[in-house]
């Protein structure tokens, strides 16, 4: 493949910024350095036929690379850090390799399968009663089972100085829990409990402070687009 040749790839990732999942190929894209054109799809209307068929899913996020279409966020994410072996994930070969990559794909796993839909459920619930009640169950899932995952974390994922995959995936929906916990979709008593983690609280705090994740990130305008899309919701459901 060209790409691995040394030619710089040519890169498209049709995507939105309110997106959490193709927030993840925006990190990941940064932390390797590469260049991308961005093609914005509107998702508050249907897709245009057009899109259909770069993704008959109608989701984002999608990549071109080099004319290849490449569809999922977790597919893609792990198809560029594959292309580009860097601090993200380390090339494929050898046991001590194989190890790193199955550890990471180990928290990944683990935040997606026990963590990841805590905070919608949390925003389905009608009364503040039954909000903190899941808000206490969410911590007490990451403090089993994320919490001991970090011990090594310095700051990112097993001693890695630099943002691994493990990062790259997870932090859209940790940068979204803080913000949405500042601005009332979720209870205070979210990040008032992730700081009695220190290994989780640590690495969150250094997680969401990072260029790869802030630079396409509108706090404002996705705080907005979550709460008309809740209330969107709750009012289908009556
Ligand atoms: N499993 C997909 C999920 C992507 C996804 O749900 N994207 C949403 C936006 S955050 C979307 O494209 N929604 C369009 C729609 O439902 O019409 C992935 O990881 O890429």
């Amino acid at each position: 493949m060209a790409a691995t040749n040394g030619d710089a790839p040519k890169i498209t990732l049709y995507t939105n910024h309110r997106c959490p999942y193709a927030h993840r190929a925006h990190i990941v894209l940064k932390e390797l350095g590469l260049p991308y054109e961005e093609v914005i799809i509107d998702l508050e209307r249907p897709r245009d036929p057009w899109y259909l068929e770069v993704n008959p899913r109608g989701l984002v996020p999608s990549i071109k690379f080099n004319g290849e279409i490449i569809t999922e966020s977790a597919i893609v994410s792990q198809f560029l850090a594959d292309v580009y072996p860097s601090p993200l994930l380390p090339a494929t070969g050898g046991v001590d390799a194989a190890l790193k990559r199955a550890r990471i794909n180990f928290f990944i796993d683990t935040w997606n399968t026990k963590c990841n839909s805590y905070w919608l459920q949390i925003t389905k619930k009608d009364t503040d009663e039954e909000k903190e009640a899941l808000a206490k169950e969410f911590v007490g899932i990451v403090s089993k089972e994320i919490e001991p995952l970090l011990k090594d974390a310095s700051p990112f994922f097993g001693g890695s100085s630099k943002v691994t995959l493990a990062e790259a995936i997870t932090a859209p929906f940790i940068l979204r829990t803080y913000a949405y916990a500042k601005h009332g979709i979720l209870p205070q008593s979210v990040i008032a409990g992730f700081n009695t983690l220190p290994n989780f609280s640590k690495w969150a705090a250094e997680v969401i402070k990072q260029d790869s994740v802030t630079y396409i990130w509108n706090e404002e305008t996705t705080v907005e687009g979550t709460k008309k899309r809740i209330a969107k919701m709750k009012a289908q459901s009556k």
